[in-house]
């Protein structure tokens, strides 16, 4: 149960922001809630009807391909239908802004619905991969793809839900393979699944950038998932400000830092000093 606790005040952390010259933003799955994209442990989240472990791991595709392709062709067909809203292009507002000047805003994201790159954001990096990238699982080329559906065998795919009748037993040789002449093999999502570990090379940059930031805005996120639920903390320690933009406050902010209560799309634009008319 969340301690409720008053929302910050929005001059005071106006200020320091004004005075902030490395800002990191942190996304989780709420940063997307107001475009329609359901998030993963609220409400309609992806994950209620059944476990993140039944789906998002290289166990379940190994054991059922054609269950785990049908779970992230639906998110693909949902995100494909979705725009970012005023919380993703509040980030690509202020990364313009900036463009020129001795400051700079980063943005380090768990999401893979790609909606920060379709607000314009270009520093933008995708710690557990992309909805619209796939990999072979043989030659581990990697595809940008954003077939729509990814298969005719996919074609509107229902999201899947408990009673597996609804999970249409694609044939292997129907589900995506690489195109790669000589190999042909299975391709799946380009994405990091549970137990497996993320890009080392990314997980690099993150760290650089959250050495370096002298401010870490939290949006959205339950701060659950690691290596992610650690860079808070990890940013708090060093006395740098940590604000938290949420419905209810995580371990990012229960302690201390900054918390904004609401939904970011509303509450992110107020805090930046960003005019929504602007958007
Ligand atoms: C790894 C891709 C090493 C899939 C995802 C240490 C301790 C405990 C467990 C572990 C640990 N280390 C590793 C683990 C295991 C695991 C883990 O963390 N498990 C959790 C469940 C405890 N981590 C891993 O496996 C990671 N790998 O550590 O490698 C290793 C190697 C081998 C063996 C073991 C370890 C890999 C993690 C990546 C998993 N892949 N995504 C896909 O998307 O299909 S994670 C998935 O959860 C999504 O990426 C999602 O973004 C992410 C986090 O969820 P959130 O983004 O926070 O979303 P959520 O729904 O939870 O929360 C939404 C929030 O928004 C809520 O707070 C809500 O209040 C708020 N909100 C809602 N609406 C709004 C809003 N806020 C503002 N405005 C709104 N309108
Ligand atoms: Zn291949």
């Amino acid at each position: 149960m969340s301690q409720h606790r008053r929302s910050s005040d929005f001059t005071k952390f106006r200020e320091l922001f004004e005075n902030s010259k490395r800002i990191v933003a942190l996304t989780g799955a709420g940063v997307s809630a107001e475009c329609g994209v359901p998030t993963f442990r609220g409400p309609g989240g992806f994950w209620r009807a059944y476990q993140a472990t039944s789906l998002a791991t290289p166990q379940a595709f190994a054991a059922d391909p054609s269950l785990v392709w049908q779970f992230y062709e639906y998110r693909r067909q949902l995100v494909a239908t979705k725009l970012p809203n005023n919380a993703h292009k509040t980030l690509a507002y202020i990364e313009r802004q900036f463009e020129g000047s001795d400051r700079k805003l980063s943005i380090v994201t768990q999401n893979v619905d790609e909606l920060h790159r379709r607000a314009g954001s270009k520093n933008v990096l995708e710690i557990h991969g992309r909805l619209f990238q796939i990999r072979c699982t043989k030659c581990h080329t990697v595809e940008d793809n954003t077939d729509n559906p990814i298969v005719p065998a996919l074609a509107n795919v229902s999201p899947i839900d408990n009673d597996e009748t609804k999970n249409k037993k694609i044939k292997i040789e129907d589900l995506p393979h690489c195109k790669v002449p000589s190999c042909k093999a299975l391709q799946r999502p380009h994405i990091v699944w549970f137990n497996e570990s993320l890009d080392p090379q990314v997980l690099e940059e993150a760290d650089r950038l959250l050495s370096e930031c002298d401010m870490l805005l939290v949006i959205g996120t339950s701060s659950i998932v690691y290596p992610a639920a650690m860079f808070a903390p990890q940013v708090a320690a060093r006395g740098v400000t940590v604000a938290e933009f949420n419905l209810e406050p995580t371990s990012a902010s229960r302690t201390n830092g900054y918390f904004f209560e609401g939904p970011c799309g509303q509450t992110l634009p107020r805090a930046l000093g960003v005019d929504e008319n602007k958007l």
